[in-house]
């Protein structure tokens, strides 16, 4: 036996050495894969979700592709609790002390806070920008501060930048041009005063952000689903990200409308008798809105495609990811196996929906798993929501699983049709 504060002096000073291991500059990445990507930090740690959650890895990857210009908007449910609860904060800062800007709202109104984010983001570039040009024509006719006119030319030039491989040159051009302004504090004249001042507290905003809503399946299909849709229809360019474990997965598992027909919750104690509502598809009605199907431990790389895609689309786009719960009744350690197997039995087919596409005359929409590998029923039959309506109502449960397997493949080929057309 040894005493622990042995063994927290230990770790603070291993911990010391860690923290000098330097973070790999992103212009080393210079193609965002899905191996490669494991060389950016996540700036979201050490979370309080259970053990082997399906929802964080989802946010973890987010960080890592957004990073610093990440604003998140936080439905009520897991992901707030696990992503805020004070004085725990997974949420971290990078080497250059920027981080996610990170708010939860109510569980019924997530998008619309989002969208107000979106809102006040775009109206603090227009003023950020404003002074850009305010400041630029006084220099330039008063003959000083070149450098920082210069500067402030090559920023101009790349802050519309969308590529999120472009992300770190942007940002580090506006750092820059943050020290600049910095460094003339002091020699600041009356008549630059408001713009230098209104620049320095907007220069954050200068650059586009990328704006992301973040729920549960309650309240994306449910609670807040009204705001969700008009967010979606209004074209604004912000992504949402939907952890679907289908049910209320904080408050114990109720049963949601995107609650597979067969499974066995809360509300649901007979098993649920009818599909579960397909929010990809209605989304995809719209035709403007970009859409992805992911299930992150089955194919790693299209979700980061789908993330990617997202972010650099200009418009809105819905990510809905799937995400085994401790309430779905299995061993979370086999989470990734569940999830291939969902993939492939068509239960969770994996797509992208590119509005993009479309004006290229192409087709929109990118089945992301070409044919069937599995019977839905074996995915099923693994799993203890299921496997309860199977003890407890055993004369009802086949004929419930033949149905919900013939609409699952069903569903399957007309998307095969759509995705060939
Ligand atoms: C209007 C309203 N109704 C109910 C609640 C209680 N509540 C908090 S979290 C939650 C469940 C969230 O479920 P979901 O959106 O699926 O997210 P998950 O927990 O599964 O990640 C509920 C019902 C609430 N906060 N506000
Ligand atoms: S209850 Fe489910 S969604 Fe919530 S933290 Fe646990 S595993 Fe994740």
């Amino acid at each position: 036996m040894v005493r622990k504060e042995k063994v927290f002096d230990n770790y603070i000073e291993t911990e010391k050495i860690w923290n000098k291991i330097p973070e790999t500059d992103r212009k080393y990445v210079e193609k965002l894969t899905s191996k490669n990507v494991g060389f950016i930090p996540s700036l979201f740690a050490f979370s309080g979700a259970c053990a082997g959650c399906g929802e964080t890895p989802n946010i973890r990857l987010l960080t890592q592709i957004s990073g610093e210009r990440a604003i998140i908007a936080n439905a009520t449910g897991c992901s707030s609790i696990y992503g805020g609860t004070v004085p725990g904060f997974p949420y971290r800062i990078s080497e250059r002390g920027m981080g996610p800007a990170w708010s939860n709202s109510l569980f019924e109104d997530n998008a619309e806070f989002g969208m107000g984010m979106s809102i006040a983001d775009e109206k603090l570039r227009e003023v950020g920008r404003h002074t850009v040009t305010n400041l630029k024509k006084l220099w330039k006719s008063e003959n000083k501060h070149k450098e920082l006119v210069a500067l402030m030319n090559k920023v101009e030039e790349v802050w519309d930048e969308r590529s999120v491989e472009k992300f770190y040159l942007v940002d580090g051009l506006v750092k820059e041009l943050e020290k600049g302004l910095k460094s003339i504090e002091k020699s600041i004249s009356d008549k630059e005063k408001n713009d230098y001042n209104d620049l320095i507290s907007t220069l954050p905003h200068i650059a586009l952000r990328t704006i992301w809503i973040v729920g549960g399946d309650g309240w994306a299909y449910d609670i807040g689903y009204g705001g969700l849709d008009h967010v979606l229809a209004s074209g604004r360019d912000v992504n949402v990200l939907v952890l679907d474990t289908e049910v209320y997965s904080n408050t114990g598992g109720q049963c949601s409308k995107a609650t597979p027909m067969g499974a066995v919750a809360k509300f649901a104690a007979a098993g649920k008798r009818y599909l579960k509502k397909d929010l990809a598809m209605m989304a995809m009605s719209y035709g403007y809105v970009y859409v992805a199907r992911i299930a992150i431990n089955a194919n790693h790389s299209q979700a980061l495609k789908a993330m990617k895609e997202a972010i650099e689309y200009n418009g809105p786009s819905i990510i809905i990811a799937y995400s085994p719960c401790i309430e779905h009744g299995y061993n979370l350690m086999e989470n990734p196996e569940h999830q291939k197997l969902a993939v492939e039995s068509g239960v969770w087919p994996i797509f992208r929906y590119d509005p993009r596409l479309s004006d290229q005359d192409k087709n929109p929409l990118q089945l992301d798993i070409k044919e069937l590998k599995a019977n839905p029923k074996d995915y099923l039959l693994k799993e203890n929501r299921f496997r309860r309506l199977l003890k407890e109502r055993p004369d009802e449960a086949d004929e419930i699983f033949n149905k919900a397997e013939k609409a699952i493949i069903k569903k399957f080929e007309y998307l095969k049709k759509l995705a060939s057309i």
